[in-house]
């Protein structure tokens, strides 16, 4: 099997307001040092790295009803849709590492505006993220991202400050989500109201990783073939092997089934940007548990551009000869 050319923007996304714990922040350098980069070349990909975003500083930042750092995490995702806009218009297939959920708000809508039509949403997580700042149970943004971006909810989305520039952009049929384990009763309310296609860990026990993707694909080829947003959370891995995240949920997909979803959308030829998130170094209790964590959300994105379990090799390889 020859190896697509992708060519890949790395966008370092070192924001961790969006939940309340210190070190995700460091997810960038911590993927970048376990070799993203090289490896991404190494299997013929492009890589633009342009770096970590600076977020500014907000001195006061009182919550908003119960939405924490309201004006932190709406400028820092204002800053990443104008950078993902910008690597999309580049030529360049995002690859946003964050740093928290949050940051999904901002990847979405630049990828959202630099694509001009509708995407495709394959959110890969422990969780749904689709409290509305109304009934969101902490607070914390990084549960509450898609529910800014889903047409069908923008009636439920109170006025909150720098959030106003944020317009929805993801229509409720073009999401597919693999991998929940907890979800918030309102939540899953929100998901069966607006009939949004979820395989929760019990469609990937009952029907296995393959079907699960078969089904996936079917789904949203159904319609017109529209550019994939793939926003992987690190947390829908199970922490026996990514342990060094915020939220850590016992009953996860295993690294097969993990690298399975990546496989199966790069083949797809349709990925068009993705959001790596919720990789925090301070969560980890060792080294190891770090590592594995990190190396893990390595593979994800190898997977995501070619690489493929069983071999590849460069198009136009030739043997060479005695
Ligand atoms: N559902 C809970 C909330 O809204 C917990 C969310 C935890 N979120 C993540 N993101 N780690 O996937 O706060
Ligand atoms: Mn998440
Ligand atoms: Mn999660
Ligand atoms: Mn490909």
């Amino acid at each position: 099997r020859q190896l697509h050319h992708h060519s890949v923007g790395i966008i370092g996304a070192p924001f961790s307001k969006g939940q309340p714990r210190g070190g995700v922040e460091d997810g960038p350098d911590r993927i970048r040092s376990a070799g993203l980069v090289g490896r991404l070349q190494a299997q013929g990909c492009g890589v633009k790295d342009y770096g970590n975003l600076r977020f500014d500083d907000v001195a006061d930042d009182a919550p908003a009803g119960r939405v924490m750092r309201p004006r932190a995490v709406g400028s820092a995702s204002r800053t990443l849709a104008h950078a993902v806009f910008t690597a999309k218009t580049d030529g360049h297939t995002p690859v946003m590492l964050g740093g928290d959920h949050s940051l999904a708000i901002g990847s979405i809508h630049g990828h959202a505006a630099a694509a001009g039509g509708a995407l495709s949403v394959v959110w890969v997580d422990a969780h749904a993220d689709i409290n509305t700042p109304l009934t969101t149970p902490t607070g914390n943004v990084h549960g509450q991202a898609m529910s800014y971006l889903v047409r069908e909810l923008h009636s439920k989305i109170p006025a909150i400050p720098h959030f106003s520039w944020i317009k929805p952009c993801v229509s409720a049929k073009d999401i597919v989500y693999i991998g929940l384990r907890d979800v918030d009763p309102e939540e899953h309310f929100i998901l069966k109201h607006l009939g949004i296609k979820v395989f929760s860990m019990t469609e990937v026990d009952g029907l296995g990783i393959a079907r699960v993707m078969e089904e996936t694909c079917d789904y949203l080829f159904s319609d017109a073939k529209k550019p994939i947003h793939l926003s992987y959370d690190i947390d829908a891995i199970d922490p026996l092997l990514a342990p060094a995240t915020g939220t850590p949920v016992v009953g996860g997909l295993t690294y097969r089934e993990g690298i399975y979803i990546t496989e199966q959308i790069c083949q797809t030829g349709l990925l068009s940007a993705v959001d790596l998130v919720e990789v925090n170094p301070k969560q980890g209790t060792t080294e190891a548990q770090v590592l594995s964590t990190v190396q893990t959300a390595v593979d994800v994105l190898l997977g995501c551009f070619g690489r493929r379990r069983g071999g590849n090799h460069p198009a136009g390889y030739r043997l060479p000869e005695p």
